[in-house]
């Protein structure tokens, strides 16, 4: 257990009044342990998601109908690899480290999103995960931009540009298969059925079971509870389900004229308890499929950190300028 934080008062007035300003908590900042500790759990959770997240789309890669198909969606695994950077260098900001975040997900001691944990049975299942699951990601997301810690929120800002384009690749796929056949209607028909369920329990458990909500939106951290975000997320998908000619499947689905939003059905929360316990259709394969990678890619580690080294030895021997020319010559 660490000890306990000594608490300066003229820095803890000073953390209170930039988070109540809307202002930025910055990494020398004081920050409170909790606050860090907060912070640390749900960057590496959503920086996990990124990379674990390739992985469902990635099942298609080398199987999509077309070479477009097929460059659009490496072009979006890449994008999220690169979310995937941008989240753990704002997490190291903080102090922790990204190899020691890494075990601790291969260890699966960190969370990532249960909506990974499930499979991609057909290529509709690539646009509906555009169009759903990117489209959940952009709710819960973009408040996000308005995060107190100053590294997460802009990182947040380009995520989400990317995301958009995401769920706008999703829909313009899924809006193809709907103009096709019977069956590729009836395929994508059938993606949807399977993917709304676990998209709305991406959100996390409602707001009475949800333990960090209140501490994180008084931290401004989170600045939308998990159930206004989930019927954010409703509101904004029934008129495009509607445009594309799906049903989605939830009997209770109906507008609410008073509330101006649409009521919805509850999802299944022993489900969502199961998954986040690792007992989903896929997680272990997920994990191993992480860890296996992690392990085949000890030697680029290692070859970087042997040519840093190297570069650290030669610049200690004044050469560093000589030898930058050299390199961009080569790389010309
Ligand atoms: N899955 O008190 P709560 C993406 C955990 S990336 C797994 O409400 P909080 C994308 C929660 O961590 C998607 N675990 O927690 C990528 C907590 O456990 P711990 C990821 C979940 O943090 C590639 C416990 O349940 N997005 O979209 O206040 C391609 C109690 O929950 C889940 C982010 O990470 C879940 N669904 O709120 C396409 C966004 N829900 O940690 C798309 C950033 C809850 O106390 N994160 N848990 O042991 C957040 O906004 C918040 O962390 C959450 C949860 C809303 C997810």
């Amino acid at each position: 257990m660490s000890a306990p934080q000594m608490v300066d008062q003229p820095l803890e007035g000073h953390f209170e009044t930039v988070v109540a300003a809307e202002q930025r908590i910055e990494p020398r900042d004081w920050m409170p342990d909790a606050y860090r500790a907060t912070l640390v759990r749900q960057i590496a959770q959503h920086a996990h998601s990124e990379i674990i997240g390739m992985q469902p789309e990635g099942n298609w890669l080398t199987r999509a109908p077309s070479l477009r198909r097929k460059a659009i969606l490496l072009a979006k695994a890449q994008d999220e690899a690169g979310h995937g950077l941008y989240l753990y260098a704002a997490a190291e900001t903080l102090g922790v480290d990204r190899a020691e975040l890494t075990d601790k997900l291969i260890s699966g001691r960190q969370k990532y999103s249960s909506i990974f944990n499930y499979p991609t049975l057909t290529f509709a299942d690539v646009g509906v995960i555009g169009w759903l699951v990117d489209g959940a990601a952009i709710c819960n997301q973009v408040p996000l931009c308005r995060c107190s810690y100053g590294p997460y929120a802009r990182a947040m800002v380009r995520i989400c540009k990317e995301e958009s384009f995401h769920q706008r690749q999703g829909y313009e796929l899924l809006m193809t298969l709907m103009r096709g056949t019977d069956t590729q209607r009836r395929m994508v028909q059938d993606a949807v059925d399977r993917w709304w369920w676990p998209s709305l329990m991406m959100f996390g458990p409602p707001d009475d079971d949800s333990p960090n909500t209140a501490q994180s939106m008084a931290w401004r951290i989170k600045r939308h509870t998990n159930d206004e975000l989930r019927q954010r997320f409703v509101d904004m998908t029934v008129p495009q389900a509607q445009h594309l000619g799906v049903t989605l499947p939830d009997p209770a689905l109906s507008w609410n004229e008073e509330r101006g939003s649409w009521d919805f059905g509850e999802p299944d929360w022993s489900e969502l308890k199961q998954v986040i316990k690792g007992q989903g259709p896929c997680n272990t394969q997920r994990v191993e499929r992480r860890r296996a990678a992690h392990e085949d890619g000890a030697w680029v580690r290692e070859a970087a950190v042997a040519y840093a080294a190297k570069r650290r030895a030669e610049a200690g021997a004044g050469g560093a300028g000589d030898h930058r020319d050299e390199d961009e010559g080569a790389g010309r």
